[in-house]
């Protein structure tokens, strides 16, 4: 076997996102990535790199400008789900109440519904198309969300198109059960009975049939108690998979108090955050993930405390919350320039939001999330003159290739 990398790609500037130094991009100028077994052997300035990895197979691109950045993670989508919205979206601009609605059998039961009602192959053609938008613009790892099946059979239906889709496509997929999403209609007036059955026998069957990388809940006054959330917590704990939590969304319940004694991979939404959740979450380092398209659809004006998550040094992580009521997005980069016009994050801070810290928020800072050699190779060129560009820019994407794995993909299609 040959020493020599399998690929270069130099002369490009480099946002690594590590040790984010005094720009907080970590970037290298003129620099170039060399990839061995598809993870990065180097990483440097262009003018240093080791003349002898170079061998006769080693694929040489020269990129002539642009900036690289690492592959965007996408760390919270709820991208699996059967029918459609848009009705409800008109209604609501017709003078409906969200709770008139859901009265009528609106709101998340009518997207249970539809996804109880779709087979397997119809969800992976619904969710296919809302996954290729968002590769389109340098996805490389995504967390998908079950949820809308909410109960065992199809709850594991989801999760497995989750999987599906990563075997199909070019990204790695981390699966969440969420079957404590919300109150299936078989379980009106009965949440705890609910909650046995999540707790009894479908964490334990998602769980042994290997389909979920972590639980998660939604913590809130429609949603489930904390008490209720502590049963689900402990039934993951059993079962060996890290939790997350859908917390402090719409009023403050403790949930992220909570889910940071249970030591969380991160909590997510947190408009109603106080400053002793906050504390807890940097104690457990706990990763926060805004998800600025929610706030947008819902018109919400209270902002996530995030002064506090500065102050505290908790990690923020940006993400879509892909999904057909409150956040119906299939673009991460519409997120950071919102992350930046409606949070007030920094280009950096946003940037590293759908990188290094959301990388954090599923787990995996070990593997992906900036670029450093021995980690995975994945990363995008883009056709920016600095990294605050893709904050920046709405609608326009500046993509010129994407690398998943240390493998170059097709431009246009970026299918397997
Ligand atoms: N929070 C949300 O905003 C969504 N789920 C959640 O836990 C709402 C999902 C929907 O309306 O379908
Ligand atoms: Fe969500």
């Amino acid at each position: 076997m040959s020493d020599s990398w399998d690929s270069v790609w130099r002369h490009a500037d480099i946002a690594t996102m590590a040790n984010s130094g005094d720009d907080g991009f970590g970037a290298i100028h003129d620099g170039a990535i060399a990839i061995k077994n598809g993870r990065v052997a180097w990483i440097g300035p262009a003018a240093s790199l080791p003349k002898d990895g170079i061998g006769p197979h080693t694929a040489v691109h020269d990129l002539d400008g642009g900036w690289i950045t690492p592959g965007l993670i996408d760390c919270h989508t709820h991208l699996v789900y059967g029918g459609s919205r848009a009705h409800e979206f008109e209604l609501r601009l017709n003078g409906a109440s969200y709770e008139e609605i859901a009265r009528a059998g609106g709101g998340i039961r009518s997207t249970v519904t539809a996804t109880r009602g779709a087979s397997e192959v119809e969800l992976l053609r619904l969710s296919e198309k809302r996954l290729q938008a968002l590769l389109a613009e340098g996805i490389t790892t995504l967390e998908i969300k079950s949820g809308y099946g909410l109960d065992l059979e199809n709850e594991l239906k989801c999760l497995r198109v989750a999987r599906r889709l990563g075997e199909t496509y070019p990204v790695r997929i981390r699966a969440t059960l969420l079957a404590a999403h919300a109150l299936p209609p078989e379980y009106a007036n009965d949440a705890d009975g609910y909650i046995d059955l999540v707790c009894d026998r479908i964490i334990p069957a998602a769980a042994r049939a290997g389909l979920a990388d972590a639980v998660d809940a939604f913590c809130e006054g429609i949603g489930f108690t904390p008490a209720q959330t502590r049963r689900v917590f402990e039934a993951a704990r059993k079962h060996g998979l890290p939790v997350k939590l859908h917390a402090e969304q719409l009023s403050n319940l403790g949930g992220a108090a909570l889910a940071a004694e249970f030591g969380a991979l991160s909590a997510d939404h947190l408009e109603y955050l106080d400053e002793a959740g906050v504390m807890a979450m940097a104690k457990a380092g706990t990763v926060a993930v805004l998800l600025p398209g929610a706030f947008y659809i819902l018109r919400e004006t209270r902002l996530p405390p995030i002064d506090l998550l500065r102050r505290h040094g908790v990690a923020m992580a940006i993400s879509t919350d892909c999904n057909p009521g409150t956040s119906p997005v299939t673009s991460l980069l519409l997120m950071l320039n919102m992350g930046c016009t409606l949070f007030r994050l920094t280009p950096a801070e946003a940037l590293a939001g759908v990188t290094r810290q959301a990388a954090r928020a599923l787990g995996l800072q070990a593997e992906i999330g900036t670029l450093e050699a021995g980690k995975t190779a994945d990363f995008v060129v883009w056709d920016i003159d600095r990294p605050a560009a893709l904050a920046y820019q709405v609608g326009l994407n500046p993509i010129r290739q994407v690398v998943f794995s240390g493998r170059p993909l097709p431009s246009q299609t970026r299918m397997r």
